[in-house]
């Protein structure tokens, strides 16, 4: 195996450990909030497992997953990953920081949910081992610029191959997102959390937390388009249908992923509604890429299912390579996406926004997005890699064949009762659904026991998942290694770099916008009345 295949495969194999430790997890939960009695009835154990598992799931599977992609996609298009040593020395230090974090949650010290919002307190070893990971992802995104800068001292006049144009776009969406996450937890979480400082103001905060934990939700998108844009369209026989769009497309990621940040805070105080109108406008900003993907992929998969022989308005959808796990985890992904950017649309909508904040409409929209549209995608995505990077064959393919289908049936039955349940009032991060037995709560508790029947499901298709993996590793032999290759475009790309291949203007652009969008807002937060608070520790 090559070295950068290796590191490939590492960053690869801590995503799968992180993704089997936070879905038992997960499970205990759903399982726990029907009333089914279980040892994390407790509100103290309840709360340990949901902080482990937002913790392992939203921040650590996915962060290593797509340093994962990054790292294949500059081997396979550039040719080389500059700089392997300083790629390791990040993987480490993101290991690290990981298991200190996870430690520190599991110990029972830092139970404060995967948003950590002061005044809630945690022991500092978790801030210091997210600090850690985060510090290693860095060294991901210099490796990353590094092999560019590379690459295009050696090819003056190319463009950049597309497959590493969405990645770039990662790299920089995570760059101007981590700025905010740093300030919030270098200035203002640490010094506390050690008692350097007595008291934490909890707004300001929040705004440094969701300048980061909006774009983080494209930093996991993102590269799960990279896979729909660039290898799905090959998977399924056909061709990209626009690789000019693609650019326009990953560009507005850059854009627009970060000035959106305070949808997540319309229920704050202290910042003005004119912030959060404009915040409102950028945030259906954001939206339009993802409506062009809706027509791009499925342009790209109709010509595949006529090629493959569909006819009719409809007839090319059947012809689809259904039977093939990695097609099917992103046609399902790309059908539960839908509804999810449906729920999107809603969240960010200054009114509707008030009915759903803070319910279980929220557990619903997120399952839906990143657990479904980008997690399943990143499922499908091994099954295809594994063979692709050690040569060995899937163990069980019927079992990987149906685990696309058991994870979207388990997230349906999940999520829409989620979503209906928030509607008529149940809050999220509630460890029993029903309220000790209060009146207004009966309503709710069949939709809560319906989510648990998803929750089992959903973990019936994480074990297939990682049982084929592991089995796939242990018994089946290696043999010669397949080629991996990219989805051509229909209309081949115009020679020569353009526009949008102009990464150092979009970045300038974007820093731009952040300043426009939270300038002003930061400025009155940091000298308003302020009203800090001491960390709080509830268990
Ligand atoms: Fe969200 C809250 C708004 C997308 C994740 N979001 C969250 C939270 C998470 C999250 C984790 O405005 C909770 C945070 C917390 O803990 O408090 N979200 C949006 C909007 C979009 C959106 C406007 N979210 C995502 C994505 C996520 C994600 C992507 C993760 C990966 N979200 C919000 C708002 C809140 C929020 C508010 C705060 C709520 C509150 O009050 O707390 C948009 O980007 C969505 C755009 C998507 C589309 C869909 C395009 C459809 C496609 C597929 C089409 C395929 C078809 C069928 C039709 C417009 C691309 C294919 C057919 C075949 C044959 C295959
Ligand atoms: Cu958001």
């Amino acid at each position: 195996m090559t070295p950068a295949l290796r590191l490939v495969l590492s960053n690869f194999w801590v995503a799968v450990t992180a993704f089997g430790l936070g879905s038992t997890m997960a499970v205990m939960q759903a399982l726990a909030r029907a009333g089914i009695e279980l040892p994390f009835g407790t509100a103290s154990l309840y709360y340990l497992s949901v902080t482990a598992h937002g913790v392992l799931l939203a921040l650590v599977f996915t962060t290593f997953f797509i340093m994962a992609i990054g790292y294949l996609v500059v081997d396979t298009t550039l040719g080389r990953i500059a700089g392997q040593g300083w790629a390791w020395a990040g993987f480490w230090l993101a290991v690290v920081g990981t298991v200190m974090t996870t430690i520190a949650i599991l110990s029972g010290t830092s139970t404060v949910l995967y948003t950590f919002y002061p005044p809630l307190l945690a022991h500092p070893a978790f801030y210091l081992g997210a600090t850690l990971l985060v510090v290693g992802s860095w060294i991901w995104c210099g490796v990353m610029i590094a092999s560019f800068v590379a690459w295009r001292r050696a090819n003056r006049s190319a463009r950049v191959p597309l497959a590493f144009h969405g990645m770039l776009t990662t790299v920089i969406i995570w760059i101007l997102a981590t700025a905010g996450l740093a300030v919030e937890v270098v200035i203002l979480i640490l010094p506390w959390s050690v008692g350097l400082v007595e008291r934490i103001d909890p707004i300001v905060a929040r705004t440094y937390f969701w300048w980061f934990g909006h774009p983080l939700t494209y930093f996991w998108l993102v590269p799960a388009y990279v896979l729909w844009y660039t290898v799905i369209p090959r998977v399924a026989g056909g061709k990209l249908f626009s690789d000019a769009l693609t650019r326009v497309v990953f560009i507005q990621f850059i854009l627009f992923s970060t000035p959106v940040g305070l949808h997540h805070q319309f229920t704050d105080p202290g910042i003005s509604s004119g912030w959060k109108l404009v915040h409102t406008f950028t945030t259906y900003a954001i939206m339009f890429p993802s409506l062009v993907t809706a027509f791009t992929v499925i342009a790209s998969l109709e010509l595949a299912g006529r090629a493959r022989g569909g006819t009719g308005t409809f007839g090319w959808i059947g012809r689809l390579p259904w039977r093939d796990p990695f097609f099917a985890s992103v046609a399902l992904s790309m059908i539960t996406f839908a509804l999810g950017g449906f729920g999107g649309a809603i969240n960010a909508a200054y009114a509707m926004n008030a009915m759903i904040h803070n319910t279980a409409w929220i557990q619903g929209h997120f399952h839906l997005t990143v657990g479904t549209a980008v997690a399943l995608s990143f499922m499908g995505f091994s099954y295809w890699m594994l063979p692709r990077v050690t040569g060995r064959a899937l163990v069980w393919p019927r079992v990987a064949m149906v685990q696309p289908y058991l994870w979207f049936v388990g997230m349906q039955c999940f999520s829409i009762p989620s979503h209906i349940a928030g509607l008529m009032g149940m809050p999220r991060r509630v460890y029993t659904g029903e309220f000790q037995g209060v009146a207004a709560a009966q309503a709710w508790i069949p939709l809560v026991n319906l989510s648990a029947v998803g929750g089992v499901i959903l973990f019936i298709s994480a074990m297939c998942y990682v049982g084929v993996l592991l089995g796939t590793m242990l018994t089946m032999e290696r043999g010669p290694l397949a080629e991996i290759e990219y989805a051509e475009s229909i209309v081949p790309p115009v020679a020569g770099p353009s526009i949008w291949d102009r990464f150092g203007l979009w970045t300038a652009v974007a820093v731009l916008l952040i300043a426009l969008a939270y300038a002003q807002p930061l400025y009155h937060l940091h000298t308003m009345a302020r009203f800090p608070s001491r960390g709080f520790s509830p268990f």
